[in-house]
């Protein structure tokens, strides 16, 4: 037997000479002293001998505990020279550099506008996107804005040297996504919006709109309300009531302005709703037959209806701010205080 385990052990010293990495000295441990090796089929021996087995037994106990030292030893001798090569090797760790660099956080508005994204893509939606750069066709003909009228004045437009305006309202991408989806119709697109405005602590020159629109058969006042209540209720954490109150805008017919009963003294009155108890959120309405038509949609076989909300207002409301203007400030101070509620 102590021929045996001598030459087990010739062959573990041989073996480890060549060995460079501490995952084969691990195949070899498990090839000796593991529950098939060589090692462990000598103990199985040990029943069949006539005499000594006390003896015998000895022999291969430190015969296998020599062996698991020499395979040991290899392994640490390895892990040293692992560590020696990083200490000695080019790569260097600088001590004196300054640690606990600041995270950046998300913009509030961001912060909302995918809040709302998450509840309109939960209730079936699409997000889309729009352009900044629009032509004069889709931010205003397509909608029915006819030439000359007004409101082409009114929303104080950037135009173009060639003719093409800054996006002054996200309904200028209503008719892009009529024409790319079929109904039924279910989409989302926020985008920031510009209008050639004095700015104040609730107007901005450069400022973000939330638009929607559903396009189906049988689609009415209801729809626009029940998914406008269920948004702003996820978003205000609480069951809310709006009202709508006629309003007027070339693309849709009728229109409305939506209200939500104050989410922060429950109609009651406070600073946020200037003691009225409502806020005033969201202008919407049923999309005029012939935005349906120039989306290429038959307004006789589909109805749609259509909001435009003010994501900066949402976003002031939901952070309780006061002046548009801290959103496009770049003041860090005042940003990095909103996290991801
Ligand atoms: C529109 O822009 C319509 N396109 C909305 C619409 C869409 C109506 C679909 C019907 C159907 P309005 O000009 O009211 O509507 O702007 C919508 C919202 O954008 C406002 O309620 C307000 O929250 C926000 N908004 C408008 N102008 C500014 C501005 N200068 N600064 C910041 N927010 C603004």
């Amino acid at each position: 037997m102590q021929n045996k385990i001598n030459e087990i052990k010739n062959y573990v010293v041989e073996k480890l000479s060549g060995i460079n990495a501490q995952a084969d000295c691990q195949a070899l441990r498990v090839e000796i002293l593991g529950k098939s090796g060589k090692v462990t089929e000598l103990f199985k021996l040990l029943k069949d001998v006539p005499e000594e087995k006390g003896k015998v037994g000895q022999i291969l106990n430190a015969g296998k505990a020599e062996i698991d030292a020499l395979i040991s030893n290899k392994e640490k001798a390895l892990a040293n020279a692992e560590i020696e090569k990083e200490i000695n090797s080019a790569e260097k760790i600088d001590i004196t550099l300054p640690t606990g660099a600041e995270c950046g956080s998300l913009h509030p508005r961001t912060i909302i506008q995918r809040e709302i994204e998450e509840v309109f893509t939960s209730m079936g939606f699409v997000v889309e996107d729009g352009n900044e750069v629009e032509t004069e066709y889709n931010n205003f003909t397509a909608v029915n804005v006819p030439e000359n009228h007004p409101a082409r004045d009114m929303q104080d437009t950037f135009w173009l040297d060639n003719g093409e305006v800054l996006k002054t309202h996200t309904s200028a991408s209503q008719n892009r996504i009529l024409k790319k989806y079929a109904p039924p119709i279910r989409a989302i697109f926020p985008g920031r919006c510009f209008r050639n405005e004095d700015v104040d602590a609730s107007h901005e020159n450069t400022f973000f709109q939330l638009e929607g629109v559903i396009v189906d058969k049988d689609v009415s006042v209801g729809n626009l309300i029940y998914f406008m209540k269920e948004m702003l209720s996820k978003i205000f954490k609480k069951q809310v009531e709006v009202r709508l109150r006629p309003g007027f805008f070339p693309f849709t017919e009728p229109s409305f302005e939506m209200d939500v009963r104050c989410p922060f003294c429950d109609g009651k009155g406070c600073p946020t709703c200037k003691n009225g108890g409502w806020i005033e959120l969201c202008p919407c309405g049923m999309i005029h037959p012939q935005v349906l038509r120039n989306g290429g949609i038959d307004p006789e076989v589909y109805s749609g209806c259509a909001f435009g909300l003010g994501l900066d207002r949402m976003t002031m409301l939901s952070f309780n701010l006061n002046d548009i203007r801290e959103l496009n400030s770049g003041n860090l101070k005042l940003l990095k205080q909103f996290k991801i509620k």
